[in-house]
């Protein structure tokens, strides 16, 4: 279990003992929210991939307003409407997914690092169709009707399903509406590309590359980032909600109150607060945020008692 939970917990059990259950229901009510996942919200404009990409994502749904991340989907090039609605969303809660970049003019990585220089937003690019096709694995008779369909050399085979349909190549015509059922073209143009780079590339071999030409790694890596960074901000929040119940319950409760102070002035919520602080702040420059400005004493109170515990 995560200490900072387990001291928490220490601390309701120590209050209940104390005879004050309301205040330990509502430090447990506090800890519920605490400890519930992260919420992400999927946001863009119609038809830029959002039900592909939280297919892809394996979230849920979209998400609602209230969700701690959003990750916000992006088509080259970017519209005014989109920079208006990222223009309000927080750097440290969003992550910028170009999607798409299957159909891209330009280098993606190249795009998007130019992008994120303008937004301040981590930006990341994406192929939500080709991430979800690679849900599944491929299957040997697939790879050997790719092997053949790249063997043919035919270069205008995959611009349209069509073309891919009706094209006189020596793989049957069952066989491509077969694949075509099951993957995106951005997947059989990708898995077509790779096997005439490397035709000894098995299923596996395939597969694999095909999941990192999608993108999702990277989308995954970020979002877990700011996942870890939206975390240590709620512990912020969550010493703020103790502090209150705190100096609420003192009057009637003062045992309880004594033991909520000696939680607050403790190593583990100088640990929180620390990283609260620290995550607030994180590649922010001075912040008119009151939230920030809190966060920055908190980094104050939590090395004077880190100090303290290193005595
Ligand atoms: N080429 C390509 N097509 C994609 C990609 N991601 C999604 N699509 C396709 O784009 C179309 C729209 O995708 P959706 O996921 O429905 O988009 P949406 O944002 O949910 O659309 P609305 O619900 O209408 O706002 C579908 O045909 C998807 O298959 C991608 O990365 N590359
Ligand atoms: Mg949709």
């Amino acid at each position: 279990m995560v200490p900072e939970f387990a001291e928490l917990e220490r601390l309701i059990g120590a209050v209940r003992r104390s005879g004050a259950q309301r205040v330990a229901d509502a430090l447990t009510a506090v800890l519920t929210r605490w400890r519930s996942p992260v919420q992400v919200r999927v946001l863009g404009r119609s038809g830029v991939g959002k039900t592909t990409a939280v297919a892809a994502l394996g979230l849920p749904d979209e998400g609602e307003n209230t969700a701690d991340l959003t990750v916000y989907l992006v088509l080259a090039p970017v519209r005014p409407a989109d920079e208006t609605a990222l223009a309000g969303l927080p750097a440290r809660s969003t992550l910028l997914v170009v999607n798409k970049v299957d159909a891209l003019d330009a280098d993606p990585q190249e795009y998007c690092a130019t992008l994120a220089a303008k937004t301040g937003l981590d930006t990341v690019g994406m192929i939500a169709s080709l991430a979800v096709a690679v849900q599944h694995p491929f299957d040997r008779n697939e790879v050997a009707a790719f092997r053949g369909l790249a063997g043919s050399g035919d270069p205008t085979l995959t611009l349209s399903s069509e073309l891919f349909r009706t094209a006189d190549v020596p793989v049957p015509a069952k066989a491509r509406q077969a694949l075509l059922d099951r993957w995106p073209l951005a997947a059989i143009r990708a898995a077509l590309d790779a096997l005439a780079a490397n035709s000894d590339l098995d299923e596996h071999g395939l597969h694999d590359l095909l999941r990192r030409a999608s993108g999702i790694d990277g989308v995954t890596a970020a979002l877990t980032e700011l996942a870890d960074r939206a975390r240590d901000v709620r512990g912020g929040r969550v010493l703020d909600e103790i502090e209150r119940i705190g100096a609420r319950a003192t009057p009637e409760f003062p045992l309880a109150g004594a033991e909520v102070e000696r939680f607050l002035d403790g190593p583990v919520a100088a640990r929180i607060g620390l990283a609260a602080g620290l995550a607030e702040s994180a590649g922010s420059a001075p912040d008119p945020d009151p939230a920030v400005r809190r966060a920055a004493q908190r980094i104050v109170r939590g090395r004077k008692a880190l100090a303290g515990e290193c005595r």
